[in-house]
């Protein structure tokens, strides 16, 4: 038997590029199955583990400070979604590039979502609050990335690697849209999974809201009078409604930590150490209270302000318990996703400050967005010095020990809120009619009060406005004035006086560091 002959080499097929368009679409796809994978892994085992909300965390985290408060004041409310879809659009370019690049070989689209997937993990590894369980979603997520990238690119290899294209081409090509169709429907499963677990807080505050609305508080905040606001002038209600309450604050993901769940201890420089659960809480005595509250990146004329009646607990009460020791001037607070600040002790100690640990707004448990279940309010103090959402730890030290977020990002260290006013009628550029015009707006000098709101037209002279019923003096204040107008560009400015005495000054401050001031001014046509 002679074997010295080699078998004839069988043809190596001309490796054929896959099209372009298919080579993108695998990219896509494979990078959104990693990603896809990744949140409902996270969503099932630990929720602060998606690899995507990671790295957006991330960036939010290093971003440097005028991007932050640009995003802020442009977007407001809508940053968070337009962080997100900007960091979707970057991946998805790099998806479709990485597909784009593998026409012939997986191996440079394999590459890109194993970079892709280390970003992710580091993300995660970094983040404030951080468990060994974390990194199983990245993992995942870098699994489900390959392994769709490699089946969906030997697929579409073996479709168009051989021979012409021929009647059996159209059903290789089918079996590609099937693996594409296959991969893209399980990956949107998955999304939509994660999305359903992404806030799984639902039952237990209607658990709340019930044992709420069971209790007996032992002071209820008054019924808010009819002359508290003009809204038929332009101002906003009294009361925000819930879901119109401004909401500020940098986690990407909503905390979903239950009632049940929830703890705080209260620790430092105390004499003694005390932890609170939810039922201690509730065992407590409640109280309900009108408060207004504002943040410091509030512009001049600009909607960072809401009122709202917090239900919660004495504040100072509890950290007498503690006994809070001489010398720890700060009250450092930490939420469960790990964002920190830090109050002045000695303000959340006033006797009649009124500070407290809030588990309710409105009459419900607080929403997911505002800090369910328990968030800090102190009244008159900026929320990012104060109003700690989500909050899960205290510790009396001092403000040469320990610096809060936005201190570190060069905002005050103290925050007291700014004597301001807002014109709210008419608005900016409004066409109105000639005859009688009625200004209107707000002022607020929390925990200080506002005494009187001038107004003027075109320079004159100031002409007091009419203050509604004052609710508290840690609420906003509503005015109007009427004014007899003729045809033509007109332009109104607003002023308050707290009553301290101060009033505010004509020089424009820019939210950084502590608050902005300044007069507003409206332009507006009367026709
Ligand atoms: N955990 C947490 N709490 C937070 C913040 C935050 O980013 N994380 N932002 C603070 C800031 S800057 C403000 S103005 C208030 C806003 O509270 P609100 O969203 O309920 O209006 O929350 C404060 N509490
Ligand atoms: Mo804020």
């Amino acid at each position: 038997m002679s074997t010295t002959a080699a078998p004839p080499e069988p043809p190596t097929p001309t490796p054929t590029a896959i099209p372009r368009g298919f080579a993108a679409l695998i990219g896509l796809l494979a990078v959104g199955a990693a990603l896809a994978f990744g949140h409902l892994v996270a969503a099932l085992i630990s929720p602060a583990s998606s690899p995507y909300l990671a790295v957006g965390d991330t960036v939010i985290r290093f971003s440097p400070e005028p991007l932050t408060e640009f995003a802020k004041v442009t977007f407001g409310t809508n940053d968070k979604p337009i962080l997100l879809s900007g960091i979707a659009v970057v991946i998805a370019i790099v998806a479709l590039l990485a597909g784009l690049a593998s026409r012939r070989s997986p191996r440079p689209g394999l590459v890109v979502i194993v970079v892709l997937g280390v970003l992710g993990f580091a993300a995660v590894a970094i983040a404030p609050v951080f468990s060994p369980l974390d990194l199983v979603a990245p993992l995942v997520s870098v699994a489900a990335g390959v392994l769709s990238f490699r089946w969906l690119h030997s697929l579409a290899r073996r479709a168009y690697a051989t021979g012409t294209d021929t009647a059996g081409g159209v059903s290789r090509r089918n079996v590609l849209i099937g693996g594409s169709v296959a991969v893209g429907v399980g990956a949107l499963a998955a999304g939509g999974g994660g999305l359903l677990l992404g806030n799984g807080v639902g039952g237990s505050r209607e658990t709340v809201t019930k044992q709420l609305q069971a209790a007996r508080l032992v002071e209820r905040a008054p019924a808010i009078p009819a002359g508290a606001a003009f809204p038929e002038a332009g101002t906003p209600t009294f009361l925000t409604a819930n879901p119109d309450f401004y909401r500020i604050d940098v986690a990407l993901r909503i905390p979903s930590q239950t009632a049940s769940a929830w703890s705080m201890k209260i620790h430092g420089m105390v004499d003694k150490e005390i932890t609170l659960t939810f039922d201690d809480l509730l065992a407590r005595p409640l109280v309900e209270r009108t408060i207004t509250m504002t943040c410091v990146s509030n512009p001049i004329g600009g909607n960072l302000i809401s009122t709202t009646n917090f239900i919660g607990v004495e504040l100072r009460d509890i950290l007498m318990e503690a006994g809070v020791q001489p010398g720890a001037d700060q009250l450092f607070s930490t939420s469960v996703d790990g964002w920190y600040t830090g109050t002045p002790t000695d303000v959340v100690m006033e006797p009649g400050r009124g500070a407290l640990l809030a588990i309710g707004m409105n009459g419900e448990a607080l929403p997911p967005e505002h800090g369910f279940p328990v968030r800090m309010v102190v009244p008159g103090l900026y929320g990012y010095v104060s109003a700690t959402k989500w909050v899960v730890d205290l510790e009396a030290t001092t403000f040469a020990a320990k610096q809060g977020y936005w201190r570190e990002r060069s905002w005050a260290v103290k925050a007291p809120i700014k004597t301001m006013s807002r014109i709210d009628s008419p608005q900016g550029f409004a066409q109105v009619p000639a005859g009688k015009v009625t200004v209107s707006g707000i002022a607020w000098a929390q925990h200080t009060g506002i005494e009187k709101v001038e107004v003027r037209v075109d320079g004159g002279a100031w002409q007091v406005a009419d203050l509604s019923t004052e609710v508290n003096i840690n609420t906003w204040r509503m005015w109007r004035s009427d004014f007899q107008l003729g045809a033509g560009s007109h332009t109104v400015q607003v002023r308050a006086t707290d009553k301290t005495g101060y009033t505010q000054t004509e020089t424009r401050a820019d939210p950084i560091p502590d608050g902005a001031s300044g007069w507003q001014a409206t332009i507006f046509t009367v026709n």
